[in-house]
């Protein structure tokens, strides 16, 4: 095991909190009417109702649901178990209507603001960064397949032992993260190196959750992507790794068969695989 330096969920969970409230875009309001709110509001209660009904919910386990809430807050473990366990809901919903390559959630760990990287570049690591050598190239492009030149390609992913720079105190801020700028042709061919399956952290009330109902706290090894063009909608997701562990069972349930990639070794230790993005305009 890595406990040594292993991040507690108190301590990622704090900074995954900052990190949302410090993002000027999510501040704004939804902007939703009083009318969706109590429409919306009001089902999620309905839903609880039939849901209390269906399994004759008795007065210790609200007692316990309220108490585990309570510490979901005062453990600031509310960025995981929303990315966790609803993100997945929403992201579906809204990519029923997105073209272009498919979007996956955010998840808690995304941080703005990384180093601008040319389109051929090595992402930010260490000096001894554990881990195969990864290639992603490919293009970005619009819906029409015409090339996006100056798109951002901004990647951020878990090291070798599935952590995340930013919210694990033993690593280097910006490891393995950066905003990769595309060329004349839209394209980009970015270095790193293959992140290993994330586990949640399971030291706090969310993985006291997972624990009492039997369920795993594992993610596929996954690349986090935001790529980004002026007048284009920006695409969200995340892509997999073809036979890897935990595809079929993400306890984010954030997987899908269009982003999963077989990258293969090319002879000499490297790993390389191309991904195109498709982006609808705006
Ligand atoms: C992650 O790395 C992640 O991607 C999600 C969705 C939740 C927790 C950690
Ligand atoms: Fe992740």
């Amino acid at each position: 095991t890595h406990e040594h330096h292993s991040p507690t969920a108190a301590g990622s969970g704090a900074s995954a909190t900052a990190a949302f409230k410090e993002s000027s875009t999510r501040r704004s309001t939804a902007g939703s009417s009083p009318e969706r709110v109590a429409g919306i509001v009001g089902d999620i209660l309905k839903a609880i109702d039939d849901v209390v009904h269906r399994h004759d919910v008795t007065y210790p386990e609200y007692q316990a649901a309220k108490a585990w809430l309570m510490s979901v807050g005062e453990g600031g473990e509310w960025p995981l178990v929303l990315d966790v366990f609803v993100e997945h809901f929403v992201e579906d919903q809204v990519s029923r209507s997105q073209h272009g390559t498919k979007g996956s959630i955010e998840g808690p760990y995304y941080l703005p603001g990384q180093a601008k990287l040319s389109a051929e570049c090595t992402l930010p690591m260490r000096p001894d960064e554990k881990g195969t050598p990864l290639v992603l190239s490919g293009q970005v492009r619009d819906v029409d397949g015409n090339p996006l030149p100056g798109a951002e390609v901004d990647i951020w992913h878990a090291d070798d032992e599935g952590y995340y720079a930013g919210f694990a105190p033993h690593l280097p801020d910006g490891n393995l993260r950066g905003v990769v700028v595309t060329d004349d042709h839209g394209r980009f061919a970015i270095r790193t190196v293959q992140p290993a399956p994330y586990q949640i952290p399971h030291d706090g009330p969310t993985g006291a959750l997972l624990e009492s109902a039997g369920w795993h706290p594992w993610r596929p090894a996954h690349i986090h992507l935001m790529v980004r063009a002026d007048g284009h909608r920006t695409i969200t997701t995340q892509l997999y790794f073809e036979a890897g562990e935990y595809l079929d069972s993400d306890v984010a349930a954030a997987t899908k068969p269009e982003l999963v990639i077989a990258p293969a070794d090319d002879g000499a230790g490297v790993r390389r695989v191309t991904y195109d993005f498709e982006l609808e305009k705006d």
